[in-house]
Parts: C-alpha cells; structure tokens; sequence
C-alpha cells in the first residue's frame, strides 16, 4: 500500500492523523474518527487536574475557519486514564494509532502526566502551543527555546516512547523554536496549533462573541501560514514534521508534504467534510500519487530541491 509510513519507529497505515482537539474527548467519538480512515487519533490535550473549559460559546465559524477558545476542558489525566484504556483496545482492532496529547505549565506537570499517560499511547504529543491558555500554559513555553527545551528533555528522559512537540506560529522565528526541540530530543514536530488569538465581535450585542474574548484561528485561512511554517522548520531540523492547519483536502495534504511535512493531521475539516475526511483525503493522495507515478518520499520536502 502506497499510503503506508514508518515514522519515528512506528508503522501507520496512512498519513491522515486526527488532530489533537476535534473529537478527542471521548473514546467513541475517537473510535468514530478511527472508523473513518484515520491513520492515528489524537486525544484532547490531558493535563494533571479536570479543568471545565471557558464559557460558551467556545467556538464560532468565521470567514475562512473558525475562533476557539475551548480552554483546555479535559477530565484531568486520572479520569481520562479509564477512556483510554478501553480506546487502546479498539484502535488496536483497526490498527489505528494513539497520539496522547498533553499540556501542563512546566517540566515538572509535563512530566508527570506523560509518565501516566505513556504506556497507553504510541506517540506523545506535548502541547507547548495553544494560544490562548494563559496561566504560563500553552504558547508561553513554545514562544521560549528554554522553556520548549526543557518541556521536550524531561518528557524524553522518562521513557522511550516516541516525543512530539507541537509548535505554535506565533513566534518571531519558528526555526529557532524547532532548532531547539531537536535539541532536546524530540522525535518529531508538529506545526502548527491556531493562529492568533483573534476576535469577534457581534454588532447588536456590541460584545465580542467568544465567551474568552478571543480565541485561536483555525481552518482554511490559516493554510498558507502552516505551510510556511512546515517548510521553515523542515529547512532548519532533520526530525520529521506533521503538518496540521487547514487541511480539507488531498491536495492540501500534498501542499504541506511537499513543503516538508511526512505526516498531517485534520481538525476543523471534519466540520467541512464530514467524519468521513479522513477516507477522502487518503484517497486523494493516492489518486494523486498514482496519476503521477509518485510515491510519498518523492514529494516530502520536494520544493526544496
Ligand atoms: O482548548 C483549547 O482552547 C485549545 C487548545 Br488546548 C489548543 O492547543 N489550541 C486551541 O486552539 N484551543
């Protein structure tokens, strides 16, 4: 089969990942996701202690995407423990890959929920990226080499399953980001979480939409900046990266596969496609591939040739 990869170790049958944050929360809405051709499903990003999320409404379609500031709700990484046990089995059935994604404010809460979460998962994916976290969360450690960097190295001295960290664009230079991560022996990259945060405002109530306020961008309008981010980081690292950010397509796929991209992932685009995304985009590589006689190492990093 031409859609099957190896990556960090790891055998996926095809390189259409189900983004962490889209349908993570629960085991049978991941299960769904594994049902409809993901190569790998994605948890929700799992931290220490249950957290309810930001007030409604958390989400809003804009031009182009969407805003959200869900404000990392998850059961908190004991509770959470339970669904994955019984998503471990299933995806296991489908051969379908687990990234557990996780999030904390320092080393230290990294640390501690990847040491519960880790012989649950195939991949790790840290969460160094969400832009609208607060509190010391999210992007304010993937705006920060040090802060990344010692993210990354304590999550890799605990065990040896495989380390991602997910990279945030809001940062002057991602390559130096991404340099750094290397550095400190992450496995792989993902880029990029939302873009922003960003804001709406509704004209009659004369207040912004989002319960938080503001929140972070995702959807087609932010794909040619996940695609310069992709070919950035891969002119900069020898790690493998796994391009997320607005893509609904096949062709999208490629895009971020030629620009550097081994893998990608797929959130906001199950709203525009439907669960079934995930077949019709792996379908749309092959058809690509095959029209072209091509395989996918000929296309990854191609236009830096
Ligand atoms: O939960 C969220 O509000 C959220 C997270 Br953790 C993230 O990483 N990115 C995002 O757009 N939203």
């Amino acid at each position: 089969n031409i859609l099957n990869l190896n990556l960090f170790g790891i055998n996926f049958k095809n390189p259409v990942f189900l983004a962490a944050g889209v349908m993570g929360e629960t085991g049978s809405a991941m299960r769904r996701i594994a049902k409809n051709g993901a190569g790998a499903v994605c948890t929700k990003s799992i931290g220490i202690e249950k957290k309810p999320g930001h007030n409604n409404p958390t989400m809003v379609e804009v031009e182009g995407g969407f805003l959200n500031a869900m404000g990392l709700p998850n059961p908190g990484i004991d509770e959470y423990i339970e669904e994955i046990e019984y998503v471990r089995k299933q995806m296991h059935e489908l051969d379908v890959k687990i990234i557990g994604s996780i999030y904390g404010k320092n080393e230290k809460e990294f640390a501690e929920v990847a040491e519960k979460i880790v012989d649950y998962v195939d991949l790790i994916e840290l969460n160094i990226s969400c832009p609208h976290a607060g509190g010391g969360y999210g992007s304010s450690i993937g705006q920060d080499c040090n802060l990344s960097h010692k993210v990354v190295s304590s999550v890799k001295n605990l065990s040896d399953v495989p380390v991602v960290a997910k990279l945030t664009p809001n940062v002057t230079d991602i390559k130096e980001i991404a340099v750094s991560v290397e550095d400190a022996g992450a496995d792989g990259i993902t880029a990029i979480n939302t873009l922003g945060p960003g804001m709406v405002i509704d004209i009659d109530a004369k207040k912004p939409i989002l319960g938080n306020i503001y929140g972070g961008m995702s959807g087609k309008a932010v794909k040619p900046i996940a695609i310069k981010n992709v070919y950035d980081i891969y002119s900069a690292v020898d790690i493998p990266i796994i391009g997320v950010g607005g893509i609904t397509t096949g062709r999208d796929a490629i895009e971020f596969m030629m620009a550097g991209a081994s893998a990608v992932q797929v959130g906001t685009g199950v709203y525009y496609r439907g669960y079934d995304i995930f077949n019709k985009i792996n379908d749309e590589i092959k058809e690509y591939l095959l029209k072209n006689e091509l395989s996918m190492n000929d296309i990854i990093g191609c236009v830096h040739k």
